[in-house]
């Protein structure tokens, strides 16, 4: 993408509106703009970003045996009526009337829509065990939005949702899910912590979060002091490839337990300290299938109730969470894995005909070997490029200046570490497509 051709709305002063790191730099990076309280337009780069982190969630998702879906974001208040919920559910459900004077809502979560998709077509044990997802759109009108995406109203939500024959099988498919949520954010280069949880408007008594530390979240959280994040290269050795040992493991190995939640009987190898929810998951039995009537043949022919779980990853909180836990005063640090493009190609001097020859060669290379690069090809000031660069917080910066052409080289810079090494130009296409 050429720099001169894209949108990217940057911001020089600090946004007053702004409180925490994330938000301030999400809005000065022309990543997203609020269109109303706690609903935002995703701008082209925050798009790209976002994409990156939903591809990560999905892939995770899909190796650990759950089927992708789409529901709709509007749904009929019936099923809400006869499960209970719309009247429980408050004023943070956002209440629709259509033409007909029907009662209609903007889903918050969709526990309901899938088990009565579920009841219709599923009748026998032998379709089970099930669990699909999708990543959707959802809508809560929460009392306080704040911190950007990090407490919208409109947020996007990937929910997954398990079906199984017996209460055993659940809790396999709910270890499964746990364990994909540890690869999920570990790809992210985030180190979140699952830890047992209430269950609150979702119900059932078995369910963990997953916290990432910072300061500035919102949960305050007790962990171990040992605890240094979830490494799935250590614990692929330690389990073999399909990662599947039993849920109390990794709670007793990273997680603070119910009984240390008490500030009082903070344990010495207790730390205190705050974190962001960015996923959480649920287990919950027949409370929805006996709700509405979704049940399924056993083997020995008698009919049961289904038992389900459902799991949530906040797929807009976790591009705040991911910039809280890595940026510095210059800007974001993108993590590889989701930085919006991996290189910056920066053309020091446009006017000047060789620094251009050489950025284009370099910009069809890296296109051409699919490589994600964003050519800085406008005609501002160095200085203003240089800022920007690390404002937006691309992985690599390759600086194309008269001066190094002159003796054969480039310039490359690592954003994470600040490093720059001047090499040829192959080395450095070399490097960057390897
Ligand atoms: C699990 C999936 C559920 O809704 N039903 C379907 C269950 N769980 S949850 O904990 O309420 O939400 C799941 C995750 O969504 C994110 N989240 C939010 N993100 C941004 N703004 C919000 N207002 C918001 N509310 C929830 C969180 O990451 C949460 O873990």
């Amino acid at each position: 993408m050429r720099l001169s051709r894209y949108f990217l709305p940057i911001i020089k002063e600090t946004p007053s509106e702004a409180q925490i790191v994330s938000h301030r730099l999400m809005l000065r990076a022309g990543m997203i703009r609020q269109s109303s309280s706690g609903i935002y337009s995703w701008l082209p780069l925050g798009l790209k970003a976002l994409k990156k982190v939903e591809a990560i969630v999905r892939e995770e998702q899909n190796a650990a045996g759950a089927i992708e879906m789409l529901m709709p974001t509007i749904q009929s208040a019936d099923l809400w009526k006869e499960s209970g919920r719309y009247d429980d559910y408050g004023a943070e459900m956002l209440r629709i009337t259509d033409r007909h004077q029907r009662d209609m809502l903007y889903g918050p979560t969709n526990e309901e829509l899938i088990t009565d998709i579920f009841r219709r077509e599923v009748r026998s044990y032998k379709s089970l065990p099930l669990n699909m997802y999708h990543i959707q759109w959802k809508f809560r009108d929460e009392i306080r939005p704040r911190f950007g995406v990090m407490r919208g109203r409109e947020f996007l939500m990937k929910d997954a949702y398990s079906f199984d024959v017996s209460k055993e099988e659940g809790v396999k498919s709910y270890n499964r899910m746990f364990v994909a949520y540890l690869r999920t954010f570990a790809r992210m280069g985030l180190k979140a912590i699952p830890m047992r949880a209430d269950t609150g408007p979702i119900g059932g008594d078995l369910s963990h979060e997953f916290i990432v530390l910072a300061d500035t979240g919102e949960s305050e959280v007790f962990f171990d002091k040992a605890f240094d994040g979830f490494d799935p290269m250590a614990e692929k050795a330690e389990f073999g490839a399909d990662l599947q040992p039993i849920v109390d493991h990794w709670t007793s190995k990273y997680a603070a337990t119910d009984e240390m939640h008490d500030p009082e009987n903070c344990p010495a190898d207790l730390n205190e300290g705050r974190g962001i929810e960015v996923g959480h998951i649920f287990f919950f039995g027949d409370k929805y299938s006996k709700a509405l009537g979704a049940s399924v043949q056993r083997s020995d022919g008698e009919n049961t109730f289904v038992q389900m779980g459902s799991y949530g990853v906040g797929v807009s909180r976790l591009l705040g969470a991911i910039i809280e836990a890595s940026h510095d005063e210059n800007g974001i640090i993108w993590p590889e894995s989701v930085a919006p493009f991996k290189v910056g190609l920066i053309n020091m001097r446009v006017d000047d005909e060789a620094c251009s020859t050489v950025c284009e060669d370099i910009y069809s290379q890296l296109e051409a070997a699919g490589v994600d690069v964003l050519y800085e090809d406008t005609n501002e000031r160095a200085g203003g490029k240089f800022a920007k660069m690390d404002l937006i917080g691309l992985p690599w910066q390759l600086v194309v200046g008269p001066r190094g052409l002159k003796n054969g080289v480039v310039e490359l810079k690592n954003r994470a570490s600040g490093d720059r090494i001047e090499m040829t130009v192959e080395a450095a296409v070399a490097k960057l497509t390897a």
